[in-house]
């Protein structure tokens, strides 16, 4: 340990960045690096099995980076003793130790752990410097300025801002393409393809099986086991993710966005998110490359610019809307929803097709692409009527990329529409016919998506029109929607009253835990 610690530079296990702002300025020489396992970040929710491991691992990984570049870097395992478990209480563990001049963070990417952060330098008595995180591009203070004096937030006013601003797809001031959004090519179904090539798997080294290890220890009860682990944990091979997606999907990333296909959970997704936020890829970088691809006739424009939509859109604008409304957003429940999960959220067991089969991918893969996301597992939800929070807290658990920043905007807001609209304009809610559509899910299911409310009738069905029905106070001035309250005010007395009443049998069902 070195005689004189000049600075302590405290890196969270999201912040796997060299260009983190942190570590701007910081010499080997004379400042010392901290890192550390602890049982509050792992437990705060039950977060499945492989996100642990992903994390841990990766955070050993770059630790060892570090050492390479010459820094001291203090590194608490979980099952170091001792190690006090939590992070305020191992920096206070550290800071007596190594007696620093000051600390050195980047501001986190959760709430609760700003709130902690914001009392350490009263607790440990020595200055504390909160860096802004400088890996997003659009930083609070610009998201405030935007949000100043608008009437209505809408993401893709904000994605314009951020084209103009990157120069990401664009000719002067202009579009590339001569529109801002090629969405409208982006909506086909898919077909299993043979010849779709394999998104990249990665071998566990040594650092990465002790980890499993310890996980499948210490967090049996969590979702999920650590067999099958494959994601990569280093910079390095996240690179060689983006290469093997640059190359052989982001063509196709367009046509298949929204679809879905039993045989082929990942299909022309990226499989990045993971290693974008925690820091081992660069979003902008990504999304030069993506450009680069366009231009050098490699990817068409519908799938490039839908891929670098979501990326400087989505993403940026998600966090933007998360730090400027919390902490209220997280209590948000514009249905005052309060169905509790029912098992099936956990074990994937009901024989609604489209639910088993994406909830057992979670389980599988801590992974779901967008569309499973929103329109098959946030779908029901919302239409079933479920505690948006308790909706939320299960998203953070079981998605390898999930904090709270980009995963609570995406359900509060976007999937469960708690927000009243604050996010999008219309609830994201569909009935089987959605579902059908856009994959095979009904194909191999005990419900009949064609039928309405007869028996075995797919519980889409009615539940689509009974969340209409008992929403419509909320929702009758929503323009978006005027269609379908046309359609079931045109509807036969008799119909609506069997629509009620199916959807009324299905929810009971679920309240009294029968399976279904
Ligand atoms: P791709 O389909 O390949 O998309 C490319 C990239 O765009 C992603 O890697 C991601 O960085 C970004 N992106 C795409 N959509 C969004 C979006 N809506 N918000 C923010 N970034 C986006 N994304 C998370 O990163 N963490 C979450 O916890 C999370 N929770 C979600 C919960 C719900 C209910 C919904 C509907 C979406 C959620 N998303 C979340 C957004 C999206 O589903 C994932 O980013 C995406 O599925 C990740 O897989 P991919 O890398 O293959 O994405
Ligand atoms: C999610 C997570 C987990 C499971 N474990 C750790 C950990 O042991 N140490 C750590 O530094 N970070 C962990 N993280 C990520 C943090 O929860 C994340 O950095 C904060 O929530 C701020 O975004
Ligand atoms: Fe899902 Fe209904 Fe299709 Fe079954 S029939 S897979 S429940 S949408």
């Amino acid at each position: 340990m070195k005689q004189r610690c000049r600075n302590l530079i405290f890196i969270l296990g999201d912040q796997l960045s060299h260009s983190v702002s942190s570590l701007e300025g910081a010499d080997p020489d004379q400042d010392m690096i901290l890192m550390c396992e602890v049982q509050e970040e792992t437990t705060y929710v039950r977060h499945h099995c492989k996100k642990i491991i992903l994390i841990l691992s990766a955070m050993r990984h770059f630790a060892e980076d570090l050492r390479g570049k010459g820094f001291d870097v203090g590194y608490t395992e979980l099952d170091d003793t001792p190690n006090t478990g939590s992070f305020t209480e191992e920096l206070k563990r550290a800071v007596k130790e190594i007696k620093p001049e000051k600390v050195i963070v980047t501001e986190p990417g959760e709430f609760r752990v700003l709130q902690a952060m914001s009392g350490w330098e009263k607790s440990l008595n020595i200055p504390v410097d909160i860096r802004t995180d400088t890996r997003f591009l659009c930083s609070k203070d610009e998201f405030a300025a935007w949000v100043e004096g608008r009437r209505e937030l809408r993401m893709e006013f904000f994605y314009r801002d951020v084209r103009r601003k990157t120069g990401l797809l664009m000719e002067d001031d202009k579009p590339i393409g001569g529109r801002w959004n090629f969405d409208a090519e982006n909506r086909k179904p898919a077909k299993p393809d043979l010849f779709r090539a394999s998104h990249p798997q990665f071998t566990p080294d040594k650092t990465t099986r002790d980890v499993m290890k310890l996980v499948d220890e210490r967090f049996a009860e969590h979702m999920g086991e650590a067999k099958g682990f494959a994601f990569a944990v280093t910079q390095e091979d996240a690179e060689r993710a983006a290469d093997a997606f640059i190359e052989h999907f982001l063509p196709s990333f367009g046509e298949t966005q929204d679809a879905m296909l039993s045989s082929d959970p990942f299909l022309n997704h990226s499989l990045l998110s993971f290693y974008i936020n925690l820091g081992l890829l660069d979003p902008l970088d990504i999304c030069r490359r993506a450009e680069r691809a366009y231009l050098e006739g490699d990817a068409p424009i519908n799938a490039v610019e839908g891929f670098i939509r979501q990326i400087i859109g989505w993403r940026e604008y998600m966090r933007g809307i998360y730090w400027h409304f919390m902490p209220d957003y997280a209590d948000r429940n514009f249905f005052d929803a309060s169905r509790p999960l029912p098992s099936f959220f956990w074990d994937g067991k009901t024989e609604m097709n489209c639910l088993s089969t994406v909830i057992g991918e979670t389980i599988d893969h801590a992974y779901a692409h967008h569309i499973q996301r929103l329109m098959v597992t946030g779908n029901f939800a919302l239409l079933a009527g479920l505690d948006p929070h308790a909706v939320h807290e299960w998203y953070l658990e079981v998605y390898a990329d999930a904090f709270e920043w980009v995963e609570m905007p995406n359900v509060i807001g976007m999937s469960q529409f708690a927000d009243g609209g604050l996010l999008g304009s219309k609830p994201y809610a569909a009935s089987g016919a959605y579902i059908s559509r856009m994959s095979d899910y009904c194909e191999n299911c005990r419900y009949d998506v064609r039928k309405k409310t007869e028996e075995g009738a797919c519980p889409f069905n009615s539940l689509y029109w009974d969340f209409l029905d008992r929403n419509k106070k909320k929702l009758d001035g929503n323009r978006r929607l005027a269609q379908p309250y046309a359609t079931w005010g045109r509807m036969k007395d008799e119909q609506r009253k069997d629509y009620r009443s199916a959807a009324r049998q299905f929810l009971k069902k679920l309240d009294d835990a029968e399976p279904v």
